[in-house]
């Protein structure tokens, strides 16, 4: 396989439910141009892919996983206890759940030692841009999209500005 195909990021969710959401960072990362794949992986329901997807990542030629989950979240701590990659956790607001607070803390609350890096509630574009950010680390041409990105937002800004001032 080509290099530049190879999947750099990972996302992954506990269910294709969470897809809704999750699909905020597919969308980021394929503006950025960076190669992703996406699955579904359940702590509680498919527990053995889980470990199998986490301690594979790595040679596989991950970088980074963003992963997603609902309710009791505790696929991205499970994944990052499994791994030495970044985790990027994102909480998903589930239908049954009390406001999405479930799934903030059992993704936040994590232990020392074994950090995610959490967004917000639904964040998963976040999360990619979080992704892009890692990596453009190392990538000289990520690093000039991210800038130019950067310039956008507050352009846009700059624009809604002086539209109230007119
Ligand atoms: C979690 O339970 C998933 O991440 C999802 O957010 C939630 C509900 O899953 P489904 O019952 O819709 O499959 O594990």
């Amino acid at each position: 396989m080509n290099n530049s195909t190879i999947p750099k990021v990972g996302i992954i969710m506990g269910s294709d439910s969470d897809l809704k959401i999750m699909q905020d960072a597919a969308v980021i990362l394929k503006e950025f141009k960076i190669p992703f794949e996406l699955t579904v992986v359940s702590a509680h329901r498919t527990p053995e892919r889980m470990v199998k997807y986490a301690q594979t990542a790595a040679t596989r030629g991950l970088c980074v996983i963003i992963a997603g989950a609902g309710g009791a979240a505790h696929l991205p701590g499970m994944i990052a206890s499994l791994t030495t990659l970044p985790v990027i956790g994102v909480p998903i607001k589930s239908s049954n759940s009390i406001d999405g607070w479930d799934s903030v803390l059992s993704i936040l609350q994590m232990p020392n030692g074994v950090p995610v890096a959490t967004v917000a509630l639904n964040a998963a574009k976040n999360a990619g841009l979080l992704a892009a950010q890692i990596l453009a680390i190392a990538d000289e041409s990520l690093a000039e999209r991210y800038s130019t990105y950067k310039k956008q937002l507050q352009q846009s800004v700059d624009e809604k500005i002086n539209h109230l001032k007119s």
